[in-house]
């Protein structure tokens, strides 16, 4: 057998040259679309449904890491054994390692919102893959023995480490660009403010720091607030297109709206209220004149998410808007710089799509947005639900007077009683803290006298159209989870 470390070790140089040569070439036309972006994004959008729940479950935000590495430990193996292909037979080698090209080409075409220039970088890495291992395997006499390979091998490695570091480099003044400018924004006053909330607590609102992240996007998106425009086109009278300083000129809806996820658990964390600012989305619509049929607005986003929202949400008087500040601060980053969707009711996957760069309108009937198309449901009202946050599961407690906290939810509608059921026993009303619209969450409270011993606490919401939540157990797909959030807890 021939030894294999140096075959595997020319493939290997090869294939990083290859994907170094194509992350710079990205940084510096189109960093969303880098190639280990593109070929991530589609293997998440080639992962079954089941497989994704899963994974958001388990690992949450940190499952894109997971992902990441483990795209590159399959290249590694997969240019290894390029490389040990090539020293056996030499051309079906350097075709295999030009299948790496290939493949990113694929990807970047794949993603839903490519432009046409994102495939010069997977062109160019895959050139520069197949010709580094041309030269890496050169026949003996050509290559001049194993002084010479070893001397050109190191400047291979040298080009790799700089052209990686280069990328790297250029991804950061990027992202910090971006992060400058949106630091540098000063976002006007609202000329129709959030009614003032009648109660004082701080935890009525999520710090932006903490609100909950869900996207299927590998990097945050670092959009050039400057150039960014969103087209809002379709089946409408007078198409529009509006720049980051049109919708500062327009007046602007203040408004706090609880957001959450449908793939949120009961009793889950991916949930966050905040007071919003941005441009009402029905003056909008109406000024675009929407054409009849049309039931559909479906946005796009810069790393190519499509979210389809229904026309008639939005024109029902409630305050879905192109919301453009979080919490008196510009959107961060990673809850859709510079402008994304919101829509009380909805759950995030039909209604608040972040990082918006188009808006059409159309029908569900002809499109399919990306969360549809993998069966989840097209139209999804948030489920009206609850959750305990006090005490914690399994906590150890003091018998005694304990005070049991949480919140409740059903955007638009409203929530009208919580009730608690402790140990099986009669359902019992907890406090409600007052709240100044239906679009957001209640904190709710419960003053309970606890005896020693193991106890369970069972929560459920009543909303103001009298639905009470339901006890029968859901999971996430394809609509939204249902069922009654549930603690124990031992009191000595
Ligand atoms: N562009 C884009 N927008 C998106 C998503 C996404 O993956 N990409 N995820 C949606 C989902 S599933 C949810 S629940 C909300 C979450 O918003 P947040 O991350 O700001 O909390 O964003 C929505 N908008
Ligand atoms: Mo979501």
């Amino acid at each position: 057998m021939k030894p294999l470390v140096r075959p595997a070790f020319c493939g290997l140089l090869s294939a990083a040259a290859g994907l170094a040569a194509a992350e710079l070439v990205a940084s510096l036309t189109r960093p969303e679309a880098s190639p280990l972006v593109t070929i991530g994004g589609s293997v998440i959008d080639a992962t079954p449904t089941p497989v994704k729940e899963w994974a958001v479950r388990n690992f949450g935000t940190n499952d894109k890491p997971l992902l990441l590495t483990g795209i590159v430990v399959g290249l590694v193996a997969f240019a290894a054994f390029v490389g040990i292909l090539a020293s056996r037979k030499r051309t079906a080698g350097l075709a295999a390692v030009g299948l790496f090209g290939v493949l990113g080409v694929i990807a970047a075409l794949s993603r839903p919102a490519h432009r046409s220039i994102d495939v010069l970088a997977p062109i160019v890495g895959g050139v520069v893959a197949v010709g580094v291992l041309a030269i890496l395997t050169r026949p003996i006499g050509e290559a001049g023995g194993r002084r010479r390979f070893l001397t050109t091998a190191a400047i291979i490695a040298g080009g790799v480490a700089v052209a990686g570091a280069g990328a790297a480099v250029l991804r950061q003044v990027t992202g910090r660009d971006a992060q400058r400018a949106r630091d540098a924004i000063k976002l006007p006053a609202p000329a129709d403010a959030a009614k003032p909330q009648p109660n004082g607590s701080t935890s009525f609102f999520t710090p932006n720091g903490e609100f909950y992240r869900v996207d299927t996007s590998l990097t945050v998106p670092t959009i050039d607030v400057e150039s960014w425009q969103v087209r809002i086109h379709g089946m409408v009278d007078r198409p529009m297109t509006l720049t980051f300083a049109d919708l500062l000129k327009r007046p602007l809806t203040e408004r706090d709206i609880t957001l959450n996820c449908v793939s949120n658990e009961v009793g889950g964390p991916y949930i966050g209220n905040a007071k919003w600012l941005g441009v009402p989305l029905a003056g909008l619509l109406r000024e675009a004149g929407i054409q009849s049929g049309a039931d559909q607005i479906i946005s796009r986003a810069t790393e190519g998410m499509t979210i389809g929202t229904p026309v008639s949400t939005v024109l029902d008087g409630r305050d879905a808007m192109l919301a453009i500040g979080m919490n008196g601060e510009p959107l961060p980053l990673e809850h859709g710089f510079p402008m994304r969707m919101l829509t009380p009711g909805l759950y995030g996957y039909v209604g608040a799509c972040k990082w918006i760069v188009d808006i059409e309108l159309g029908t569900f009937a002809d499109f399919d947005p990306y969360w549809v198309k993998r069966g989840w449901a097209a139209k999804a009202p948030v489920k009206t639900a609850s959750r305990i946050d006090r005490p914690l599961p399994f906590a150890q407690i003091k018998a005694g007077e304990v005070t049991v906290a949480g919140v409740a939810w059903a955007q638009t509608r409203g929530i009208t009683s919580v009730q608690l059921q402790i140990d099986g026993g009669q359902w019992v009303e907890a406090e409600l803290i007052p709240v100044a619209t239906a679009d957001t969450w209640v904190q709710w409270r419960y003053a309970w006298k606890a005896p020693a011993g193991g106890h369970s606490i069972k929560v459920r919401a009543i909303d103001k159209t009298g639905d009470v939540q339901t006890e029968a157990r859901a999971t996430p797909f394809p609509d939204g989870a249902t069922g009654l959030h549930t603690v124990a807890v031992t009191v000595t």
